[in-house]
């Protein structure tokens, strides 16, 4: 198969677009589609800071690649969640991020315009560190068990760590955005699963931006929610960016990955219905059809950390971590 623009060798056939591209051709083309989605999502401006929540996988430092070859203020989040066992998961995705700022291939712009142009010096980006079990003097696991007393997976201990940490940190270091590298394929498991049990609230919430609707909440915001999973692996590749492959040893055997491998069987009969689900429901979100499940609950600040919460008292975290006196 030959690249469309160059008739080099492809790299990539995407067939609901029915289009093939070789390597350098594919990574302008991706760069642009995350551009048109950011420019048509109203996700940020130039001016802003913005936070890239990053865990060594492809799909966050793709996103952070393309912000900094774009040009946008991009800083990185990793949160080290301390999973080391059986395989050192935490340990090598914090070095294969280490690597991507440092190798500093996003460096170099697109030339396509002009090649003989001098590029402009691209300041390093700064990545902040926060470390899980040496801040609160447990891993995730650990405080799972604690808590749950063995009990199942250590999942929802760790979404709410991640959402808090990251909220917190963007306040706390001015940034006014918080980008993530959900792709199409993370999106549409979410979408069918919310789907199946028509949670209406969570589906009036699930959109490419969602607005710090009140103080003390960062803007949200997701740039390639309309890639496919195998397209951002295929930029990862395409420029050289070296990531983890492997998944966290508790995402195995998950319900999302369930739907994934559904939806996987779903789109090999007939491609591009992933895309169309996901775009057909943003379609109708923004008709309204979901406007009147948004519900802005009343927040009040936790009385410990200072954070939103929706119950006067210790936020979530504040509690699930027995934290008695954070210095704010
Ligand atoms: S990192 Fe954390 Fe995921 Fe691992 S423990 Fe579960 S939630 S599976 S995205
Ligand atoms: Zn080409
Ligand atoms: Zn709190």
């Amino acid at each position: 198969m030959r690249c469309r623009k160059c008739d080099e060798r492809a790299v990539i056939n995407m067939r609901h677009h029915k289009l093939a591209l070789c390597a350098e051709h594919y990574g302008e083309w991706f760069i642009a589609q995350t551009e048109r989605a950011i420019e048509k999502y109203k996700m940020f401006s130039r001016d802003e800071r913005i936070l890239v929540a990053v865990s060594g996988g492809k799909d966050s430092l793709s996103l952070w690649d393309v912000l900094l070859r774009l040009g946008y203020q991009a800083d990185g989040l990793y949160i080290g969640l301390g999973i080391n066992d059986p395989e050192p998961y935490s340990d090598l995705s914090l070095e294969k991020t280490r690597q991507f700022v440092a190798h500093g291939e996003w460096r170099v712009a697109n030339r396509a315009d002009n090649d003989s142009a001098p590029l402009a010096p691209r300041p390093s980006p700064i990545l902040h560190v926060v470390d899980i079990p040496a801040t609160y003097g447990k891993s995730i696991p650990e405080i799972s068990r604690a808590k749950a007393r063995g009990q199942g997976k250590p999942c929802s201990a760790c979404g709410l760590t991640k959402r808090y940490v990251m909220n917190r940190l963007a306040l706390e270091k001015g940034y006014t955005v918080l980008a993530t590298g959900h792709n199409l394929d993370d999106e549409v498991a979410v979408l069918f699963q919310n789907t199946l049990r028509w949670q209406t609230g969570y589906l009036a919430r699930q959109a490419p931006v969602l607005p710090a609707s009140r103080e003390g909440l960062t803007r949200k915001v997701k740039p390639l929610c309309r890639f496919y999973e195998r397209e951002t692996a295929a930029y990862a590749l395409a420029r050289g960016i070296d990531y983890i492959y492997a998944e966290c040893p508790h995402a195995v055997g998950n319900l999302t990955n369930f739907y994934k491998t559904l939806l996987n069987q779903l789109e090999t009969e007939s491609p591009g219905s992933k895309l169309a689900f996901y775009l057909e429901f943003l379609r109708a979100r923004g008709q309204g059809v979901f406007d009147k499940y948004n519900r802005a609950d009343e927040l009040h600040a936790c009385e410990t950390c200072g954070q939103p919460t929706s119950a006067p008292g210790r936020c979530a975290f504040c509690r699930m971590w027995d934290v008695s006196a954070i210095v704010r």
